[in-house]
């Protein structure tokens, strides 16, 4: 099966723009009954009908995260109570947790975008789609499983964690398609490996990643490992969960399901629309739901959207570049500027790099300093003092060719680090500042 709703997937963009528009004027007028964007509307005196194109769109202001905190539980609700069939919530490790609610009509909606996500990957009714995302609260859990059980797949809720499980069940049931997150992915392969086992004791044919950031070397190191092609697949509980942008066997960049949202980049620091191609902050407005609508809701993520529109996979939807980092997770290290992500991908394509590390700030002496820890294999741990003194000389020169930071760098045993079991906690940042 080549698409799940081909008259959608097939759209030319004019038609994709025309079904935009029709659907923002509503998605607008819909609004408008949730008491933060009448309240909105009203102070900034807009009538979301002199709306007439997309672009009038930037005349409104931004949603951000702490709009949808500080009108918990339901300012933002925008159907009777009595409409809505589910919410679910991010995970709000700082501050208040934010609710996001669903009618009948929104969940079906969101399955068919997971389902044809699924279908682009290559997922077919064969398939045995082991499903290693937490459930609840979390969208990854819930989220794939009735996109999965659309698709006709047999599914396994099996959920996160529970290591030595999964893979037994990854041999008893033929798993074909796994749905993890990277971070826990990397320490899955770890495990496989300890159990004697590899990939020709399995049937895996598919990887679905998502639900953090991660480097292109990690995918490499995992395909690798797994010897199964992995996919991308992008979204946040905001705008429903997974399923919002997904990789096409092109594997260049992620198809933005755009009937569903308008995507905009902006340039975080002055909100105007970053330049074509340009990296900036992604912008989502919803453009099919109910419960909810979200009106050009800042995610602070940063990626790129390709200016081309075309794609041989018969999609014109366009396409976002991997996640490069947040606006929130930057680290400022003595001034320079760092991501999380770069040194992942300084790591993970080192051979004797194992598959956990983290990133340590401490401030000594009012100076910044950033310690690395990370696990090696067990061969090279094992080995001569000389070794692990020049691999350690390694990495702190491939890092500070990349980051143009000096490090500290400790080398760990395998295992010698907490494993993730769904999104990897690397960075602990002990400054105060
Ligand atoms: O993580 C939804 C999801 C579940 C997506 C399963 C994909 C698969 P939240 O918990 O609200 O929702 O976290 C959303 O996670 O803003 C990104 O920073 C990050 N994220 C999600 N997918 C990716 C990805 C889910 N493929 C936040 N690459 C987002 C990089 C991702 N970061």
């Amino acid at each position: 099966m080549k698409y799940w709703s081909e008259e959608i997937e097939t759209m030319s963009r004019s038609e994709i723009e025309a079904l935009q528009l029709k659907r923002l004027k509503t998605t607008l007028a819909r609004a408008a009954h949730s008491p933060f964007y009448r309240e909105l509307f009203r102070k900034n005196s807009i009538n979301p009908e002199d709306i007439r194109s997309t672009e009038d769109l930037t005349y409104l202001p931004f949603t951000r995260k702490n709009d949808l905190r500080l009108s918990y539980p339901r300012g933002f609700l925008a159907v009777k109570e009595d409409e809505v069939v589910r919410m679910h919530a991010s995970s709000g490790t700082t501050g208040q947790s934010t609710v996001i609610y669903h009618t009948a009509h929104d969940l079906n909606e969101w399955t068919d975008l997971v389902t044809r996500s699924l279908v682009v990957a290559g997922a077919g009714e064969k398939d045995v789609f082991q499903n290693m995302m937490s459930y609840g609260l979390f969208t990854g859990g819930l989220g794939l499983h009735y996109g999965a059980e659309r698709l006709g797949m047999m599914v396994i809720p099996i959920g996160g964690g529970n290591t030595h499980r999964q893979i037994e069940f990854f041999r008893d049931f033929k798993t074909s398609v796994i749905h993890i997150t990277p971070s826990y992915a990397l320490h899955v392969s770890d495990v496989i490996k300890d159990m004697g086992l590899g990939p020709v004791d399995f049937n895996l044919r598919l990887m679905i990643f998502g639900a953090e950031p991660y480097s292109e070397a990690t995918r490499d190191k995992l395909e690798a490992s797994f010897r199964v092609r992995a996919f991308n697949c992008y979204g946040l509980t905001e705008m429903n969960g997974p399923g919002v942008a997904f990789e096409c066997r092109q594997s260049e960049g992620m198809h933005v399901w755009e009937d569903n949202y308008l995507v905009e980049i902006i340039d975080p620091a002055t909100g105007q629309p970053a330049g074509p191609g340009e990296i900036g902050e992604v912008v989502f407005t919803t453009l099919n739901r109910e419960a909810m609508p979200l009106i050009r809701y800042r995610t602070r993520d940063l990626a790129q959207l390709f200016p081309e529109t075309e794609c041989p996979c018969g999609r014109n939807f366009r396409r976002l570049s991997r996640i490069l980092g947040r606006t929130d997770d930057m680290l400022i290290v003595r001034g320079v500027n760092v991501f999380p992500s770069q040194i992942e991908h300084v790591l993970m394509k080192l051979p004797e790099v194992g598959t956990n590390y983290q990133i340590i700030l401490n401030r000594v002496d009012n100076l910044d300093r950033m310690t690395i820890r990370v696990e090696i294999y067990g061969k090279m741990f094992h080995g001569e003092a000389r070794e692990l003194r020049l691999l350690r000389k390694k990495i702190q020169h491939e890092l500070k060719e990349q980051i143009l930071l000096s490090t500290e760098i400790e080398l760990m045993e395998p295992g010698a680090l907490p494993p993730s079991q769904g999104k990897a906690k690397r960075v602990f940042d002990n400054r105060e500042i």
